[in-house]
């Protein structure tokens, strides 16, 4: 049997996804007639709290939507230096959008108040415009750490007062309420713009919602149309997120306690370090660089035992909890780790 810890993005549609994908309505969503696209629109900004909200094939596809809204080719973008729409978007920012990014490195993927003050340069002649903010919440990279309300707000502040507007990759941005225990619409109210995925922890097979003011909406659709994401009769997809929406939000406090647990007992291995306090929602960053053997080597032979995870070079890999994943299994994997690491002491 396999245990998929690779990611949240392995989750599989419940029967009750699959029961609404096949008995929804339909229409053309590019004439804004499909609706169950409607519906899950209505549903998503009314969570976000905002305006309106977008269907849109991706995450990537979202922050890409995003950021060509807010800003013009040449501007500048101000981004964390591990975070997603920098690390793993194909360098979209730049290429589609036309943008030169401003990062702020951190050591878990949440940057500062002073930190983004410093970043942000007074303006000069030799300057390129800076217009955007980017914040991540939860961080990926960084270990799927959570930003707070009050972080959110003061940074969202200071970059209003400066004239930028502020987009959140919050992917898992449901993660990062859970976590806090505030509602997401809370946590992102003083943002722009917000995209989430419907597509990882929540259980949807495909799609990602961005929600902003109805102008900015406006502007979002008529790019996901130039980049080819007019989905047409996508509320066989939509039907689903739907479901996540309603139903799939409130457990993944349980993913949350299984990365706890699952990283507590991984750190009295030996030979592999946790950083306990960078696991704060559904993510576990492994550092085996004590073991004596190389990262592609001991992923090979945990994958050879059936556990799946990702690799994070040169020395880490992560493990992400989810849905699909039990807490029988999550004790299974730890018992497999374990004995495979004492392999290499
Ligand atoms: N993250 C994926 C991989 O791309 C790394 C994962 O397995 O975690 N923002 C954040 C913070 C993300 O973590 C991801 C996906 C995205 C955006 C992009 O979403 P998709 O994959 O739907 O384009």
């Amino acid at each position: 049997m396999i245990i998929n810890l690779r990611s949240d993005t392995q989750t599989l549609p419940t029967s009750e996804m699959l029961a609404d994908m096949s008995s929804c309505k339909l229409g053309d969503d590019v004439y804004k007639e499909d609706p169950t696209v409607n519906k899950l629109e209505l549903i998503a900004a009314e969570k976000l709290g905002k305006e309106a909200a977008l269907f849109v094939a991706s995450g990537t596809m979202g922050n890409l939507c995003a950021l060509m809204s807010h800003t013009h080719p040449g501007e500048e973008v101000i981004l964390e230096g591990n975070s997603h729409i920098y690390y793993y978007e194909v360098g979209g920012y730049s290429s589609i959008c036309g943008l030169s990014p401003r990062l702020i490195f951190t050591e878990n993927g949440i940057m500062n108040l002073e930190q983004l003050k410093s970043s942000l340069r007074a303006d000069n002649i030799h300057y390129p415009k800076t217009s955007l903010l980017c914040i991540e919440n939860t961080h990926n990279r960084g270990g799927g750490t959570v930003y707070s309300l009050e972080l959110m707000n003061q940074l969202c502040d200071f970059a209003h007062a400066h004239n930028l507007k502020v987009h959140v990759d919050g992917a898992r941005i449901f993660n990062a309420a859970i976590a806090q225990k505030v509602r997401a619409r809370k946590l992102v109210e003083k943002a722009d713009s917000v995209m989430f995925c419907l597509s990882k922890g929540l259980s949807a097979p495909v799609g990602s919602i961005l929600a902003g003011s109805k102008l900015f909406i406006k502007e979002a659709r008529k790019k996901r149309k130039m980049l080819g994401g007019g989905m047409r009769q996508a509320g066989v997809l939509a039907a689903a997120g739907i479901i996540a929406l309603q139903k799939m939000v409130s457990r993944l406090e349980e993913d949350h306690q299984n990365a706890k647990y699952l990283a507590e007992e991984i750190c009295n291995i030996n030979g592999l370090e946790v950083n306990l306090k960078n696991v704060q929602t559904n993510m576990v960053y492994v550092d085996m660089k004590n073991l004596k053997v190389n990262l592609n080597k001991f992923l090979g032979e945990l994958k050879k035992s059936g556990i799946l995870v990702s690799s994070r070079p040169p020395t880490k890999f992560r493990i992400v909890t989810h849905r699909n994943v039990s807490f029988n299994d999550i004790q299974k994997a730890i018992k497999i780790i374990n004995s495979l690491a004492k392999n290499f002491l």
